[in-house]
């Protein structure tokens, strides 16, 4: 079959079963827009190209699926660069197709141009530029597969107007070939697995240190069966929340800088310290391996250059490069066949009592709702079929730390970058992907101005996502660094203009509107809100002086953790 540049690419996206794409036109990406209105594709448009990588990203984060953004070349693509670049540290796996000046023009000043190789390259998983010598049908499928394998990440296809006209056979190969290529192999062997159990069963004190590399469906299934049969303790990263059900006895929840003290406690206490699928981030602040940590180490995870460095840097006793799911289903089958039974009650009860114990806590004295009161309340309104994305600052991390998360793939924050921006667009690629789920967006009123558009996607779209504002009026993270380093001079951190986001979002549409900020509204809010059926915006008015504990300062370990005024053991050892 003979078609253009554009119709391949589109023909190969159906073939590789997308079902939509995040885009916004302009003209040296129109062909393919063309070609996408011939298609049952649904073409989603948002409020600007940052929010359509982030959409893809959230239909991605949210599913096992790669999201695809589509976008003009020049300011359009540059657009894009901090959601791909997001996306590359998080190893969440999207594809952006982007128009770009005909081939003859590239490198020149025309107007709209931009070299997206070199721009892109250092934050991207892989560029592609598509020339007359291109077969496009392999370029895209080749690039949804790599995207996904491995550490997945983003990938980028640059796409020249001239060659998105260009006529060329459409071949129709089967996606699998691409897919088979990517596939990964790497299984414990036998010896391996006896290294693996034998350290486990020396360990007095094991803890399960869980991250993003688990939560595809497949992995978190895996290690929900692993722990099912062990009942190991267990912390995790951000990206790793709702792996494991956050609400059982021994599941403790985010460590970190801003970390759930029992977490952090317990990463204190561990004498094995099993981790999979995560990278040593810095906001985990002091790392095992480090002087007053010194637990033995087993590592797995799929990003070889990863483990080579934690090899070097943290010595494990143990460590495989490969499939964590993979990993997990040889561990099982070995555990199964040599009926392998861990000794660990005291540590269980150890860990149970640790959370029963230190449990979160916040200022109940105060005439102001507190973020994290709010938090609370929602926490013990969530379900399993309710999927959470966040800005970035306080909310975010208090978030991360009251919402009991009892699902993987149900929590989205923008972890490793920190993008402020985030919520809303990775709100509607988690609707799109989810759409049965209840999807709630809890936002900071500085991050929800970064990327207020989306307010007028969602109402305008129609969407029942739910999106709850916690306004404090200013960057309160931003702010509580400078209470405590800058002689708390709050230097362009504050926002006194009192905006009313809820009327902004009911001229777009929005069905349920409420800004509040009594206490006694705070719980038939939230209630009205969940069981609101469109779009529903809930704006929180909040303590501006609330601070975020525990926290760690910046270069301290978890010793150092200060629990604040609020949290106290409730419970004598
Ligand atoms: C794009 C971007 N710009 C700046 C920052 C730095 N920053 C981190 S948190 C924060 C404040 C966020 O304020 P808000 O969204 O209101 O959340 P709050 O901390 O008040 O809950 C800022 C400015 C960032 N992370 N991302
Ligand atoms: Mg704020």
């Amino acid at each position: 079959m003979e078609l253009t540049g554009a119709e391949i690419l589109v023909k190969s996206l159906e073939q590789l079963k997308v079902t939509h794409v995040f885009g916004y036109p302009g003209a040296t990406i129109l062909p393919v827009f063309h070609a996408l209105a011939k298609t049952h594709i649904q073409i989603i448009v948002n409020s600007n190209e940052q929010s359509c990588a982030f959409s893809a990203a959230g239909f991605s984060r949210s599913s096992d699926k790669v999201g695809v953004a589509i976008v003009t070349s020049g300011p359009a693509i540059t657009n894009t660069l901090t959601a791909v670049a997001d996306c590359n540290v998080d190893s969440v796996p999207i594809l952006v197709v982007a128009g770009q000046v005909p081939q003859r023009k590239l490198g020149s000043d025309e107007f709209q141009h931009i070299n997206v190789t070199e721009v892109f390259a250092k934050a991207s998983k892989k560029v592609i530029l598509i020339t007359d010598n291109s077969d496009v049908e392999t370029v895209v499928k080749d690039a949804y597969f790599l995207a996904r394998s491995g550490k997945p990440g983003p990938v980028v296809i640059d796409f020249p107007l001239d060659a998105q006209r260009k006529m060329a056979h459409y071949k129709q190969q089967d996606p699998d070939i691409y897919r088979l290529k990517y596939e990964d192999e790497s299984h414990l062997g036998r010896n391996q697995c006896r290294e693996f159990f034998q350290l486990l069963q020396g360990a007095k004190r094991p803890l399960l240190y869980i991250g993003g590399g688990l939560n595809s469906i497949a992995a978190s299934e895996k290690i929900r069966e692993f722990n099912h049969l062990f009942n190991i303790p267990s912390i995790n990263s951000i990206m790793g929340k709702g792996i494991l059900n956050e609400s059982l006895d021994t599941s403790l929840g985010m460590l970190g800088m801003f970390g759930i003290p029992y977490a952090n406690m317990a990463i204190q206490e561990t004498d094995l310290f099993v981790a999979f699928g995560v990278r040593w981030d810095d906001r985990v602040t002091q790392r095992v391996g480090d002087p007053g940590l010194e637990a033995d180490i087993a590592y797995f995870d799929i990003n070889a250059e990863k483990v080579q460095e934690v090899r070097v840097t943290r010595k494990p006793k143990f460590s495989f490069i490969g499939d964590a799911k993979i990993a997990l289903e040889d561990l099982l089958e070995y555990a199964k066949e040599n009926n392998i039974k861990l000794n660990i009650k005291e540590w269980q009860e150890r860990a149970s009592y640790l959370k029963r114990a230190f449990q979160l806590n916040y200022n109940r004295n105060t005439e102001s709702i507190q973020q994290a009161e709010a938090l609370d309340l929602l926490s013990s309104l969530l379900t399993e079929q309710t999927k959470i994305t966040t800005g970035v600052g306080n909310h975010q991390m208090l978030a991360a730390q009251y919402l009991k998360i009892l699902q993987p793939k149900s929590f989205f924050a923008a972890s490793g970058f920190g993008t402020m921006g985030f919520a809303l667009p990775c709100a509607i690629g988690v609707h799109y992907a989810n759409s049965e789920a209840t999807v709630i967006a809890i936002d900071g009123d500085s991050s929800i101005k970064m990327n207020m558009g989306e307010i007028h996607t969602i109402g305008s779209l129609g969407l029942p996502i739910k999106i709850l504002l916690l306004n404090n009026h200013g960057d309160g993270m931003v702010r509580d660094i400078q209470d405590a380093d800058y002689q708390q001079l709050h230097t362009a951190t504050e926002r006194s203009f009192d905006a009313n986001f809820a009327q902004i979002a009911k001229e777009c549409g929005f069905t349920f509107c409420r800004k509040i900020k009594d206490r006694q509204d705070l719980e038939p809010s939230l209630r009205e809100m969940l069981s609101a059926t469109g779009p529903s915006f809930l704006e929180i008015v909040t303590d501006r002086n609330e601070m975020i504990y525990p926290r760690i300062p910046i270069g301290k370990g978890y010793r150092d953790m200060i629990l604040g005024p609020f949290i106290r053991k409730t419970l004598a050892s």
